[in-house]
């Protein structure tokens, strides 16, 4: 395997493991603020980016080279708010999709066309996040401080889905 391309791809396995500690560490303060359906939503992607991690320290082990798990940062344990959670979720991904944006263009130039093509699932799966991610901003800015309107918030944020986001309301 190349070596720049495995560097790169062990640098995105610390990226998504950190990402899964980060939205653990959120949904921990989430159920202990009362946002019960928040903290599942947040639990979940926790889940979903230790998968992205698994994907790939199997792909690298796979094609000859060699995985590193990473030690990690402690993430930050408390927030002044959802709209907070939520914004520094965004920043995130926003990061990680720099960084797949990177190794992406670091195959192209590798010519490494196979690795290349692994990625594209993680570029899709970024738009996607971006997108859950903006949606829920925008709908805690309609909110703002209503409380009902927050309540209802957390009680769809339990059933939301990366595909049902776009039509959930508001209230
Ligand atoms: Fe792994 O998708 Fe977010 O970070």
């Amino acid at each position: 395997m190349n070596e720049k391309i495995e560097a790169a791809l062990n640098k995105q396995i610390e990226l998504e493991a950190s990402s899964s500690q980060v939205y653990l560490a959120m949904a921990c303060w989430a159920e202990t603020s009362g946002y019960e359906g928040v903290s599942k939503f947040l639990y979940k992607h926790s889940e979903e980016e230790r998968t992205h991690m698994l994907k790939i320290v199997k792909f690298i082990n796979e094609r000859g080279g060699k995985a590193i798990i990473p030690a990690l940062p402690k993430p930050q344990e408390k927030y002044d708010s959802l709209q907070n959670v939520f914004q520094t979720l965004f920043d995130h991904e926003t990061h990680v999709t720099n960084e797949i944006n990177h190794i992406v263009f670091l195959c192209l130039e590798a010519k490494d066309y196979s690795t290349h093509s692994f990625m594209q699932w993680f570029v899709s799966e970024q738009l996607e996040e971006e997108a859950l991610a903006r949606n829920v901003l925008d709908k805690l800015k309609l909110i703002g401080s209503d409380s009902a309107g927050m309540y209802l918030f957390d009680r769809d944020l339990q059933t939301l889905t990366m595909d049902s986001v776009a039509n959930t309301p508001v209230a």
